[in-house]
């Protein structure tokens, strides 16, 4: 059963400064392991203050009850090697430097779209459009790209203009001790296997992700087919983003989407 009926209690941590984001997270604490949160808080809080984009002047630590069902699933398989090459169709990409691995997450993209029969040149303007949204940064959440070009976090609704934020999710502790004890990863990696898992879960065709963080310049593409780790995404110093690309959806598709990105409650194992 995927379902979970426990009880958990859900705790976010948003830091800005001036309105500028500096640092956001969120973990499920299972209700009998309640004496965690005090721990878990303070970790959050830790982190919103040790953050490289700024001290915060403002915190904002939110505890609540999750009487929602909560959606468990496995992680999408981890694609990468410490060698740092990546492989489709038996060629061969070396995520040396920024423009190679653009070209592979361009390869990957491209590949996963022609599975919707979308032609060369909407493909091209799709990444293109992705790589823009990225690189512009600035964004608060992800933006939504339709597989027919068009952008969907703007067109529908302008509540969602800065983006929509995945929220209500987290991560087992199998899965963490997993990913920490592998040295090639980060903590960030655990938190962007999680997002990545649940968007896919929810029909999410593609995502294409680079920190907002300037200085971590490891991003990635995610498909059903897995989450592809790619070094060099980006150079240091530059900001990040999160494009989703949707089947083309209607206005009441999206928002139900929407919805379930940013409510629905995920755990990942
Ligand atoms: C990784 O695989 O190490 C994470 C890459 C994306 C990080 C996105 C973020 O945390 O800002």
């Amino acid at each position: 059963n995927e379902e979970d009926e426990k009880v958990y209690y859900s705790l976010k941590m948003r830091a800005s400064n001036e309105k500028k984001h500096i640092s956001g997270a969120e973990r499920l604490l299972r209700a009998e392991k309640a004496e965690g949160i005090e721990k878990v808080a303070s970790e959050l809080i830790h982190r919103a203050l040790t953050h490289e984009n700024g001290i915060p002047d403002f915190i904002n630590l939110k505890v609540e009850k999750v009487c929602q069902k909560i959606k468990k699933i496995p992680h999408i398989p981890i694609v990468y090697n410490k060698d740092n090459i990546g492989t489709i169709n038996n060629k061969n990409y070396e995520m040396t430097c920024k423009d190679n691995s653009r070209r592979y997450a361009h390869d990957l993209l491209k590949n996963k779209f022609k599975e919707f029969d979308i032609n060369d040149v909407l493909s091209e303007f799709l990444i293109k459009l992705g790589f823009e949204i990225i690189d512009e940064g600035g964004m608060r959440g992800a933006a939504i790209i339709s597989l027919d070009g068009s952008r969907l976090d703007i067109a529908f609704n302008e509540e969602v203009e800065k983006g929509v934020r995945v929220k209500n999710i987290d991560t087992d502790d199998r899965l963490k001790d997993k990913i920490n004890k592998n040295e090639l990863y980060t903590d960030r990696t655990v938190d962007a296997i999680a997002i990545a898992s649940k968007v896919i879960d929810l029909g999410i065709v593609a995502e294409l992700c680079t920190s907002d963080n300037p200085s971590y310049t490891t991003g990635y593409v995610a498909t059903e087919d897995g989450y592809f780790r790619v070094k060099n995404l980006k150079d240091s110093g530059e900001t990040g983003g999160r494009v989703f690309y949707v089947y083309n959806l209607n206005e009441q598709l999206l928002k139900e989407l929407i919805d379930n990105l940013e409510n629905k409650p995920y755990l990942i194992y």
